[in-house]
Order: C-alpha cells, then structure tokens, then sequence
C-alpha cells in the first residue's frame, strides 16, 4: 500500500487538503503504520496539518452488539449529507484485530452510506492496545478534518475501557440503547450513562414504540438522580428508529444544540484543550512503555526485578523505584 520510496510529506498534505480520498486513506495508512520511518512521517504529516484540523462536529456513538450502531450511522449520514455536510465514519474497537473483523467490516448495514460520495468510512486500526488502536484514530479524525470532513463519527463497541477512550477524543457522546427487557438501567450501573451527552433509544418502530416510551422515561428518572457532567447540558433522553427515519432530525438537532451551550459556556473550548494535553500524556505513556519493552537493558531488569517482586523478595514499590530510575 505505502511504497519504499521516501514519503512526499508536502504533496500528500497538499491533495489531502484538496480533499482527494485516496490522499486520505493512504495517509492514515501511514499513521497506522508500524515503521519507523512511517511513524515520524505521519507525526510531520500531522504537525504540518494541525491548522486546518478541529473543525468538525465530533460524535463518539456507543452500544451493544445488535443496538443498531451501523444501522444509526447509515441513518444519521444520509440524514446529514442530504443537508451538505461530509460524514467521515471511523472506529475504536481493539477487539477487532482477535475477532479478525472489525465493526465496520459490515458495510451491508452502511449500504447507502458507503457509496455516497459525502462519506468516508474507515474500519478500526485493526491491532494493538486500546490506547495504540485509539491514538491512531485520534489522528484519522484530524487527518479526516483536514480533507474537509466537517461531521466525524467515531463508533466503539460498549466495552468499558475503549468508551472512556471515544468520550475522551469527541465532543459529544452518544450512548444508543434498546427498548426493553426490564435492563433499561444496566447503562447506569456500568457508568456509560455518566459519560453520555444524549441517550437514544434505537428500534422505536412498530409494536416497540411503547417500549421504547418506557424506557425513556426509565432513563429519564434515573438521569434525573445524577450529576450531570456539565452544569449547562442536562442529557436529553430520546427514542427514534434507525430504521424508519423517525426521530432522526430531533437526534441530530440535540447535538447542535449542545454545541451551542458548550459554546456559550466556554466548555467548548476547554474540553478541546483538556482532551490535547490528556492526548499528550497518553501518549508519552505509550512511549515509556515501548521504551520498557524494547531497551534490552531495561527489558533484562525487568524481567529480575519482577521475579524478585513474585517471590516477596522486595516489595512493589521499590521494584517500581528501581525500574524508574533506569529509565532516567
Ligand atoms: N426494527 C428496527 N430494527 C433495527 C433498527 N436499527 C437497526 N435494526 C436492526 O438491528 C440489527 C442490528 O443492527 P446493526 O446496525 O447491525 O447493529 P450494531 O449495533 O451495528 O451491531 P454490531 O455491529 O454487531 O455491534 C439489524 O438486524 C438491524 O436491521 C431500527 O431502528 N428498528
Ligand atoms: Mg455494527
């Protein structure tokens, strides 16, 4: 995909911005990249960038398996680019590369979307750590706000860890739920309903409006008792169907109203902020961690030291003391 010929930073950023597609997807190719030399070309290419990043609406859409996650992004991409925006669809799932797919393998259930000409869609980077899988996408996103893209959609799988990573790289958080079953408030228990900026309860169609009414109101009592994350945004609780259309518009009218009180209130900007520097030591993490496994010095001590810390021989934190101060 990405030849040995040294990499032309500057015509890439050139017809990136100029918004080719194939420009787009052989640049995050080069983000996802393991080499070297690829890695410090992505960073340039990103740095070079930055300027025109930032500008797009950023959704993170979570739910389980079969909630209608690619039903939804089909749905609200249509929605969005018949009212001229540009859809970039993208994905943190770190499962995908043991599951051998990924969620956005199923193009089927994104029919429409992906062979709209509006739209660019892109599966998980398929290996590695959460935070590897989510920094890669982190930058796609950028990379993606560059060639014009002024709507990102990140969707994760409804697993703990790589939620918190998509709340931490988006502007609004969207959690989709299913009408029913007597476990409207499982969310809550897990947190993810603390993290949500808008529940939507997916499938209102049929003999499951009423359902799907109910459990509104359900989740509506129980957001009631917690603090909201933000004292100017009280999350809205809303039943539409992915699959009719119904409720799609009021969906989509919430997330600009929240970016109109984000705005106003200044939280805009700060989470913006907030979410660079916390990307900065996510990143810096990753790094000392790459160091502890590929320094063959440090590796060997590690390796010591932990047995020694297996076997009660010394305790943790001096292990930790010891390991950090080789790092220095
Ligand atoms: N009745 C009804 N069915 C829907 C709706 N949205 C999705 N479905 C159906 O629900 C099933 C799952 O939809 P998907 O969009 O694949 O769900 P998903 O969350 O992406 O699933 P995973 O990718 O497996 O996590 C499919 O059979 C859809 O046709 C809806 O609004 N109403
Ligand atoms: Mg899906």
């Amino acid at each position: 995909m990405i030849s040995n010929k040294p990499i032309d930073i500057t015509v890439l950023a050139q017809d990136l911005r100029a918004g080719h597609r194939a420009a787009l997807a052989r640049a995050i190719t080069l983000i996802e990249s393991r080499r070297a030399d690829h890695q410090a070309a992505a960073r340039d290419l990103v740095q070079a960038l930055l300027p025109d990043t930032g500008k797009a609406i950023r959704v993170g859409i979570t739910g389980s398996p079969g909630v209608g996650k690619s039903t939804t992004i089909d749905a609200l991409g249509m929605f969005l680019i018949e009212r001229a925006h540009k859809v970039a669809v993208l994905a943190v799932d770190p499962s995908s590369a043991r599951t051998g797919g990924s969620i956005l393998g199923d193009k089927t259930r994104m029919a429409r979307l992906s062979g709209s000409d509006g739209a660019f869609i892109r599966p998980s980077p398929a290996s590695g750590t959460l935070g590897g899988v989510a920094a890669k996408t982190r930058e796609a996103m950028l990379l993606c706000e560059a060639a014009g893209f002024d709507v990102v959609l990140v969707e994760t799988v409804g697993i703990g860890q790589s939620e918190t990573a998509v709340c931490d790289m988006t502007d609004f958080f969207l959690a989709l739920m299913l009408p029913g079953a007597g476990d409207e408030l499982q969310g809550i228990k897990k947190g993810l309903v603390e993290l949500a900026d808008m529940i939507a309860i997916n499938k209102a169609d049929g003999d499951n409006i009423k359902r799907a009414n109910l459990a509104a109101a359900e989740y509506r009592g129980a957001l009631h008792i917690l603090t909201p994350r933000s004292e100017h945004w009280h999350p809205p609780v809303l039943t539409y169907s992915a699959l009719t259309g119904t409720g799609m518009e009021a969906l989509w009218q919430n997330i600009l109203d929240h970016r109109t009180a984000m705005n106003a209130s200044g939280e805009f900007a700060a989470r913006r902020r907030e979410q660079q520097v916390k990307w900065m030591w996510s990143m810096l993490e990753q790094r000392m961690m790459a160091r502890l496994r590929s320094d063959p010095a440090i590796r060997a001590k590690v390796k010591k030291t932990e047995a020694e810390v297996a076997d009660g021989r010394i305790t943790p934190a001096v292990a930790a003391a010891e390991i950090a101060e080789m790092l220095r």
